[in-house]
Formats: C-alpha cells, sequence, structure tokens
C-alpha cells in the first residue's frame, strides 16, 4: 500500500495504549487500569468483581459496559493509521450511545437489544458493474485484505460527536479488488435485513418510520477516497452489534447517518441509488450530507456539536463543528462544482 499522505500523521502506536508514567488527566480519562492506580486501588482494584469496577467508573462518567457478544481480538498494523489530534472518546460510551434503528430509536436501545444478534454465517455480496462479483463470509471480511487502524471523528446529523479508533481497510482497496466497469458512477449499500432479528423492522414505531432494509449511497469518486474505510472493529476487537457487526461503513466528513451498518450488499451502479433518511424526510437529509457548519438543519444549527465523553464528568463538551468534519484537505476537491447548500 502506498505511504499516507495525510497531513495528520501516522500512529505509531495507538493512543489508548499509554505507559504508566504518561498517566495524565486526560489519560487518566481514557484507561481502566490507569483510573484504578490513581484511585489508589492497586492491584485490589483490578481484581474487584466487574460491577464495583463498573460503579467505579460511573464516578468518571464512564459506565464499563457489560456486552455478552462476544468480540475477538484482530491483528492489524498501525503504519496506516490515521491520527486525530483529538481524545479518544471511551470505549464504554462508543458501544452504549449508539444510532442503530433496527434495534430501536433511543441511544441506549441498540446495546440492550443487539447482544443476541448473529454475524455468522454472514455474506456480504459486491455485485453490480463489476468485472468479478464477489461474496465474502464472515471469516473473510477480517481475512481478506489487510486491517489498518484508523483514527476517526464520528460527527452525527443530531449534532454530537465521538472520536473513534477503527480497525478496517479502505472502501476503495475493496473495490479495486472486484474492478469497477466503464459507465459506473454510484456505489449502493444495504443493511441486513432480518426483522426476527431487528425489532425495529417489524415495528414501525420502533424502527422510527424507516422503510427497511436501511440503504446509503455514494459516488464513486468519493468510494474510492482514501477516508472512505469500511470497518470491522473497533478498539483493536471486532465491532460489537450496536456497532454495525460484523462489517460497516465509515465515511468521516459526512454525517454520522452516511456510515451505515451490518452491511449484506455493496452494489456498483450507474445512477444514483435512494438513500434511507433521504426517502424519509428530504427536506432535511440529502444524498451528500457533507459535514457543514454553515448549512443549518431545518429544525437546528449544525455550527457546533457535543463531544460524548469530554467536558468533565456528567456533560459534554460543546466544540466548534468543522467543515468536512476537519476533512476538508482530503475531500474538498471533490465539490469543486456542486453548490454544497442547494446539494446538503
Ligand atoms: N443500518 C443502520 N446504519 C446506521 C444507522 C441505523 O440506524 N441503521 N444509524 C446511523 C447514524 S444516524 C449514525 S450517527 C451512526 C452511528 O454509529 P455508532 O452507533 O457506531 O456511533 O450509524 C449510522 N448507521
Ligand atoms: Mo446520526
Amino acid at each position: 500500500m502506498a505511504a499516507s499522505k495525510f497531513t495528520r500523521g501516522i500512529l505509531h502506536k495507538p493512543r489508548w495504549r499509554i505507559s504508566e508514567n504518561q498517566v495524565t488527566p486526560e489519560a487518566v480519562f481514557n484507561d481502566r487500569r490507569a483510573i484504578i492506580k490513581a484511585l489508589g486501588l492497586g492491584a485490589v482494584g483490578a481484581s474487584l468483581p466487574g460491577h464495583v469496577q463498573a460503579g467505579l467508573f460511573d464516578l468518571f462518567g464512564q459506565s464499563e459496559a457489560q456486552d455478552p457478544f462476544v468480540t475477538k481480538k484482530l491483528d492489524f498494523s498501525q503504519n496506516q493509521a490515521f491520527k486525530a489530534d483529538d481524545i479518544l472518546t471511551p470505549e464504554s460510551k462508543v458501544i452504549s450511545h449508539n444510532n442503530f434503528y433496527e434495534f430501536g430509536t433511543s441511544k441506549t436501545d441498540p446495546i440492550e437489544n443487539a447482544q443476541a444478534f448473529k454475524v455468522e454465517p454472514w455474506q456480504l455480496k459486491i455485485d453490480g458493474l463489476v468485472d468479478k462479483p464477489l461474496t465474502l463470509d464472515l471469516q473473510d471480511l477480517t481475512t481478506s485484505l489487510p486491517l489498518e487502524e484508523r483514527i476517526y471523528r464520528l460527527r452525527c446529523v443530531e449534532a454530537w460527536s465521538m472520536v473513534i479508533p477503527w480497525v478496517g481497510y479502505s472502501l476503495g482497496s475493496l473495490l479495486k479488488q472486484v474492478g469497477i466497469k466503464a459507465g459506473a458512477t454510484h456505489v449502493a449499500f444495504e443493511t441486513l435485513y432480518d426483522p426476527e432479528q431487528m425489532p425495529g423492522q417489524k415495528s414501525r414505531l420502533m424502527g422510527g418510520g424507516i422503510h427497511y432494509p436501511y440503504v446509503e449511497g455514494l459516488t464513486i469518486e468519493e468510494a474510492m477516497n482514501e477516508l472512505s474505510f469500511l470497518a470491522v472493529g473497533l478498539y483493536g476487537k471486532t465491532l460489537p452489534p450496536q456497532n454495525g457487526a460484523p462489517i460497516r461503513l465509515v465515511v468521516p466528513w459526512k454525517y454520522g447517518f452516511k456510515s451505515i451498518k451490518s452491511i449484506v450488499r455493496i452494489r456498483v451502479m450507474d445512477k444514483q441509488p435512494p438513500t434511507s433518511w433521504n426517502q424519509l424526510a428530504p427536506q432535511e437529509y440529502g444524498f451528500y450530507a457533507n459535514v457543514n457548519p454553515e448549512v443549518d438543519h431545518p429544525r437546528w444549527s449544525q455550527a457546533t456539536e457535543r463531544r460524548i465523553g469530554e467536558g468533565g464528568l456528567f456533560s459534554a463538551k460543546r466544540i466548534a463543528t468543522l467543515p468536512f468534519n476537519g476533512y476538508q484537505e482530503e475531500v474538498a476537491g471533490l465539490y469543486n462544482n456542486l453548490d454544497l447548500r442547494r446539494n446538503y
């Protein structure tokens, strides 16, 4: 793979794997063992039962969510990882504050309702305008391409954000394997449709009125941009179901709803595919959905965001939202000929 040309730099060591002499208040916030140490509990603290530890972490606004779904450690290279200067969102927040309407519309519904989700057997089909259609099973998803870690900001259209260390590979590297045919203009994505497992697909109320399966799309140029990422893991392990196991898209310069979860189909097309939030409320959610502090949502401002897990023990810090979520240098060129106010 080509060396990263991104100015944010190469990460040689995961930010959360701090050594003990680096313990700062920030690091304490991010590291479970450091918290125990800082509290002077030492070996005793480390051996406390899980629920007692969970109570301690609540003191820091960081409850350790109990997660019966088994995640596995992944092998990945850190050479290609992208580093954000931001503090990582604690893992416990990343896996417990979610939008995944297939499992309910409240932020805590996915972790509560998705734990029995079955990812095996899984099939991801890649077809449409490609030279060699491909079907990947669960095993293939983590072994077909070399895994790398990237730290990306995730900005939800609801004006909250997180900083997440994903593990996976670029979407472009997978699309290159299947070969894109001349005339292709867009890529469509589809989430699993399985109402028996996904209660939000059974009930209009629980599923927020979305017409399932959840679908998303990108232009070919967006899909081939090096930032477009397929994540199979976070924090060094396979994805928990609430974050989109076993494979989900991550498009860091767009609002979070573009980053479709639990994908079963990727189809290369010659027209713009329908997308779920745009179908539900076209005047509020466009196809492009680039993070843009200058274009407000019809019902709220997009100028600032709440950074989950920062800003004190029980609150979130409010920070300015950046154009393209801070990835302007990498992607603004894709939109030279587009009116971003009309194409929100
Ligand atoms: N299939 C599916 N994908 C989805 C969603 C969803 O409801 N269903 N929610 C989206 C929204 S609105 C956001 S902000 C992100 C949240 O990802 P996270 O829960 O991993 O933070 O997932 C996106 N992908
Ligand atoms: Mo979102």
